[in-house]
């Protein structure tokens, strides 16, 4: 199992072959950061929070955040889903906010944001259920963030085993740095990871739309035993096919930010992690609703 040394310094977490390599491809496969007894802790509280959230009837004691991207009791929305989504776990069941002290994935996270402190933009889970579930089209993920700097680092940690039959995460290398993937005034220098450039609000890339339509077989498949973990940059471009299978595929998404950045609106206007905090524009997100990992 990878372990975190934070009593030596998060830049010990992880190799200098592994940071490159990162940088070079917009992913890592990082490997196990979990124990077997682990997930299946996360498993059965994952099980219990859907089955608790099936039988309420009053949600006003949950983040608002928390009902986007699943269907709750009585929803008249029926129709099939890409992904089914529980969007900050950790601000409700107590197991999955276990996870941002995690030492083995928050000093990964840290190194590769060259030793920045790191705090949670915001986490899901994300499942895509036998018989349920659809393609996730091809996408990066800051097109969909208001925030002002393309840094953020997502650490997707299976709960099942994920394989391209069921739906595991499939990367374009290199994506994170071409320019016919990203938005006009998109800074990829070198330093990209250390660019205070903020993007164009909402443009998108010139391959954006085409990518879309495109299927798993122009990107590299990530597969991963329960229990292992990938990182990925949230300008690389990824998918994840139709589960057609049996089985499960569940996993949590961690989505890392350095310290320090801000709200940008135009961005994305009407994000659920934000929409109903009163942010303005260039505010630095920070606790209580974006807490510091450690
Ligand atoms: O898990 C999935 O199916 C999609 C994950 C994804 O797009 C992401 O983590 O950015």
């Amino acid at each position: 199992m990878r372990r975190g040394t934070p009593q030596i310094g998060a830049m010990q977490a992880i190799s200098a072959e592994e940071r490159e390599q990162f940088y070079r491809d917009g992913y890592l496969r990082f490997g196990r950061v979990l124990s077997d007894e682990q997930v299946a802790r996360l498993r059965s509280a994952l099980e219990r929070t859907i089955r608790e959230e099936l039988e309420r009837d009053d949600f006003s004691d949950l983040p608002p955040e928390f009902a986007f991207g699943h269907r709750r009791k009585g929803s008249s929305n029926q129709a099939p889903r890409a992904i089914h989504q529980f969007v900050n776990m950790w601000k409700v069941v107590p197991e999955f906010q276990e996870l941002l002290h995690n030492q083995a994935i928050v000093c990964a996270v840290g190194a590769l944001m060259d030793g920045a402190p790191v705090r949670l933009w915001h986490d899901q889970v994300i499942s895509k259920p036998p018989g349920d579930n659809a393609k996730f089209a091809f996408h990066h993920d800051y097109y969909f963030w208001p925030l002002d700097r393309p840094l953020m680092i997502s650490c997707w940690l299976a709960l099942d085993d994920a394989t391209p039959e069921n739906g595991c995460m499939h990367v374009i290398p290199g994506s994170h740095r071409d320019p016919r993937y990203q938005p006009a005034g998109c800074d990829l220098t070198d330093d990209l990871h250390l660019s205070p450039a903020p993007l164009g609000p909402g443009a998108a890339a010139s391959l954006y739309d085409e990518a879309r339509t495109w299927d798993a077989d122009r990107a590299k498949p990530v597969p991963l035993k329960a229990g292992e973990c990938m990182f990925h940059h949230c300008l690389n471009y990824h998918m994840t096919p139709r589960n057609v299978t049996d089985r499960q595929r569940r996993a949590h998404v961690m989505i890392f930010m350095p310290d320090g950045t801000r709200y940008n609106q135009a961005q994305a206007p009407n994000h659920p992690c934000t929409s109903t905090l009163g942010l303005s524009d260039g505010d630095v997100l920070e606790d209580p609703n974006f807490p510091l990992c450690g």
